[in-house]
């Protein structure tokens, strides 16, 4: 072999070291919740490599203040631009309807939120022109998804709705209980008085309720993922940015970082992604505000 040629591959290989990192989306949740979104990333972005940060020692961010959650989603977001992001999404519904707008400000690469998807595909499905959403306290309050219906379609009618029980249901293992099947029908009672054909799933806990969730308001409407829609939006924008990941030759190693015990986002992860080693880290984001 000639000199010439380990040159090459050194610099091949220190290119693809450079590369794995620069070209890697980042993920912000306030727990493992957003998970929910990178398990649609690995199925409709497969090349992509993921880096993904969950506060799980401060979630859940549902029922916390707007500041609060702004100043968290900003720790979140300077943290992962440390790792050269090339694009991030803020997986968290409440997350993003109260801080996308300020995090997009102070950053330079593009940032999602799962909100504006959400809605898009919301006004692509309803026939009736009647959206429902379903969310956290702090999504609801927002009325985020409300003004963004609205402002593309300022005759739509949003009915929005907190569910905040939802969320420890999810947690607590008890999404196909007979429990769950209650509780869903009595907080939902109210929407099925409207006359809604689609309901947007406004929290990143949602999808796993949707079989109860679909069973109990009818076969006639259509549930809205608004973290899977988000991710065929990044893969639309990649490919605009020109940005997205060529085929790799070695498999990724998806980084994944935790506030909380990375044993239980082990747990949690693998059983979900249904991969078995997981790289995750425990990171100390600020010892300010818990
Ligand atoms: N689901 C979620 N969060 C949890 C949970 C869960 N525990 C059981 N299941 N705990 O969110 C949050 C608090 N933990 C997080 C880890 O650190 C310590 C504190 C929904 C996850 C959506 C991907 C139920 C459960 C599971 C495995 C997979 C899916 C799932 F155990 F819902
Ligand atoms: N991730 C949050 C959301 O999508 C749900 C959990 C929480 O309240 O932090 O709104």
């Amino acid at each position: 072999m000639e000199k010439g040629d380990n040159k090459g591959n050194l610099k091949k290989e220190i290119e693809d070291v450079l590369m794995s990192n620069l070209g890697s989306i980042g993920f912000i949740d306030s727990g493992v919740g957003g998970l929910t979104v990178v398990k649609e990333a690995l199925k409709q972005l497969p090349n992509e490599k993921l880096i993904y940060l969950g506060d799980t020692a401060r979630c859940p961010y549902g029922p916390r203040p707007a500041e609060q959650v702004i100043q968290f989603t900003w720790e979140m977001t300077a943290f992962l631009l440390k790792k050269n992001i090339k694009m991030l999404v803020i997986a968290c519904n409440t997350a993003t309807a109260v801080a996308l707008d300020e995090i997009r400000a102070k950053v330079s690469i593009p940032v999602v939120g799962v909100i504006l998807p959400g809605s898009r595909a919301a006004l692509k499905a309803t026939q009736k022109n009647e959206v429902g959403i379903i969310g956290t306290v702090g999504t609801v309050k927002s009325q985020a998804y409300q003004t963004a219906i609205l402002s593309k379609s300022p005759t739509t009618k949003v009915i929005s709705l907190a569910c905040p029980k939802f969320v420890s249901i999810v947690e607590s293992n008890e999404s196909h209980s007979p429990i769950a099947k209650m509780l869903v029908a009595e907080s939902l009672k109210p929407l099925k008085k409207e006359n809604l054909d689609t309901l947007i799933l406004g929290c990143t806990h949602y999808p796993l309720l949707s079989p109860i969730i679909q069973a109990y308001m009818g076969t006639e409407v259509k549930l809205i993922d608004s973290g899977a829609e988000t991710v065929s939006e990044v893969s639309t924008l990649l490919d605009y940015f020109g940005i997205a990941a060529a085929p790799q030759r070695i498999s990724l190693t998806h980084e994944f970082y935790t506030t909380g015990s990375p044993k239980m986002f082990q747990d949690i992860a693998s059983d979900w992604l249904q991969l078995e080693k997981l790289n995750i880290k425990k990171v100390y984001l600020s010892t300010l505000s818990q």
